[in-house]
């Protein structure tokens, strides 16, 4: 019998999260191996060994390494045989949650990922605040995105790939929960984003909340000071 996946993450890291929830939800064995991206252990040559991208989340499987959170959802989905909600076999089904996890790359991904680098990483590495208008540039793109949930992907459906919870929700919820530690409130004005958000936590605690209780603790922290 073959070892359990070797999982390696931090969970600050959005697809990082959204890997470790996925793998509770399905009940795929693995071994927890946490990176810590502030003490730039991913830096490390060993680590290098195990990703040349030297980024989290990562896997290696027996010997076999991959990247990419959605490369590697699709991988252990397919070995590991999980049919149901989360990445159905259903060919149609299946390509709906896709459409959601390759658009998020150049939408929720890009978009909020660099706003949170902007207002809360790149402050704390260089001590200096960004400009006003870099900041109204990444907001603007925080806006659109968060628009398209709202109007496009969840217009008719509760869930963004349909009426069923899936790994599109978990990897988009993951990159929204991210701005938790910037000022920036996504849940106003949007009830159906709102809505979803809460949805997607319910349906999939306790991991969600565990995966998320660094940030939150880290979130609550940062609020004090603002
Ligand atoms: N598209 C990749 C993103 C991987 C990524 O950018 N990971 C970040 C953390 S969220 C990282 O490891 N950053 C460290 C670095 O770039 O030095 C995925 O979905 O896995």
């Amino acid at each position: 019998m073959s070892a359990p996946v070797k999982f390696y993450y931090d969970l600050l890291s959005q697809p990082s999260r959204a890997m470790l929830i996925f793998l509770k939800l399905a009940k795929i064995p693995f071994e927890s191996l946490p990176v810590a991206l502030r003490k730039a252990e991913h830096l490390s040559e060993e680590f290098r060994e195990v990703n040349r991208f030297q980024k989290v989340p990562c896997i290696n499987d027996n010997g076999f390494k991959l990247s990419e959170s959605v490369a590697i959802v699709r991988y252990l989905a397919n070995k590991h045989n999980i049919s149901g909600n989360w990445y159905p076999k259903d060919v149609k089904k299946q390509a709906l949650i896709d459409e959601y996890l390759e658009w998020q790359h150049n939408n929720t991904r890009i978009s909020c990922a660099l706003y949170f680098q902007l207002l809360w990483l790149k402050p704390l590495l260089t001590g200096k605040k960004p400009s006003p208008e870099s900041v109204a540039e990444h907001e603007k793109r925080v806006e659109d995105t968060l628009d398209a949930i709202e109007n496009i992907w969840l217009e008719k459906n509760s869930f963004l790939a349909g009426d069923e919870i899936s790994v599109a929700d978990i990897w988009g919820a993951c990159e929204i929960e991210q701005l938790l530690l910037t000022p920036f409130d996504f849940r106003k004005g949007r009830p159906r984003l709102s809505a979803w958000m809460d949805r997607v936590r319910s349906s999939s605690n306790p991991h969600y909340d565990e995966a998320h209780k660094v940030l939150a603790k880290i979130a609550q922290k940062t609020s004090a000071k603002l």
